[in-house]
């Protein structure tokens, strides 16, 4: 047995997160939220990374939730340090720079639907089951689930998830917005990896900015949003990886962009 439930593999540019913890479905207690924070420090100091794939290992479970054996000995001191552990944990997923594809093999529940949430999109095999079931147990999600889901989904569609707590299929989810694919399980990692090996064709800090510019943009007035962009635009004019882009079109080859 592993003695590390997140393992991380490296394949040329591209890193794949897979939170292994068979004995409880993937489940996310605070070692493995640990070791998830440590994982992306050690990618995000990786200047050649393009392209992160985030799953859970074997073929039933994504991440089935948040650890509910180390919740339920929880005072309310120790609760709030596991929720803030959680939410950084999302936090630092979300704005790793590179795309992080959720590549959702399984049940994606409660925090583990969170993790997939805070990934730049989902992917899901056709045996995924997404849900937010926290209300089942007295609580709410609490890994960033009412703010990430309501973003992605809108409101209502948000409320009728956390508030019943129904579990979804993979087709269902993505009728609602919440995945984008659904593929049979032996096709999921293959499928994520392809998307983002047509991501790391293009310039690596153009993908990097636009990434910055879509998620800080989507907290911001409209306005303030196209004055952030208009910034953005304007500092990538400036790179080299934009001279590049443009003199290849025009001389008609491929570009080589080197992320600068
Ligand atoms: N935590 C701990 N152990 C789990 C979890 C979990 N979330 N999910 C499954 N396991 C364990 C089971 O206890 C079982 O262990 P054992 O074999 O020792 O009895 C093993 O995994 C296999 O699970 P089942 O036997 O239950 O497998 P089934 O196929 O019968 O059912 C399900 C699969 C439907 C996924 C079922 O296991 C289930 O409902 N799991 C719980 C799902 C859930 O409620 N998730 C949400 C948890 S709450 C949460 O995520 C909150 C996040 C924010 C926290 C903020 C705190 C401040």
């Amino acid at each position: 047995m592993s003695d590390v439930n997140v393992r991380v593999e490296l394949d040329g540019p591209f890193a794949t997160v897979t939170v292994d913890r068979p004995k409880s479905l993937n489940a996310l207690d605070s070692r493995t939220l640990e070791e998830l924070e440590k994982a992306c420090a050690h990618l995000s100091g990786r200047p050649e990374l393009r392209g992160v794939i985030v799953t859970g290992a074997g073929e039933k479970a994504f991440v089935a939730g948040a650890d509910i054996a180390e919740m339920n000995g929880m005072d309310e001191t120790r609760a709030r340090h596991f929720g803030a552990l959680g939410q950084r944990v999302m936090d630092v997923i979300a704005a790793l720079p590179v795309p992080v594809v959720a590549a959702v093999n399984g049940f994606a529940l409660g925090g583990g639907c969170e993790l997939a949430l805070a990934c730049d999109f989902i992917y899901a095999s056709e045996n995924a089951r997404f849900g937010l079931p926290e209300v089942s147990l007295g609580i709410l999600p609490g890994f960033g689930g009412t703010q990430r889901l309501t973003r992605l989904v809108g409101r209502a569609r948000a409320k009728e998830l956390i508030f019943t707590g129904d579990m979804i299929d993979a087709a269902r989810a993505r009728e609602i917005g919440l995945v984008l694919d659904v593929v049979p399980l032996p096709k999921l990692l293959p499928h994520a990896r392809a998307a983002l090996e047509r991501v790391a064709q293009k310039g690596p800090l153009a993908v990097r900015r636009a990434k910055e510019a879509i998620d800080r943009g989507a907290d911001l007035e409209l306005a303030d949003g196209l004055h952030l962009e208009r910034e953005v635009f304007s500092d990538l004019f400036d790179s080299a990886d934009r001279r590049e882009g443009m003199k290849a079109f025009l001389e008609k080859r491929p570009p080589s962009f080197t992320g600068r």
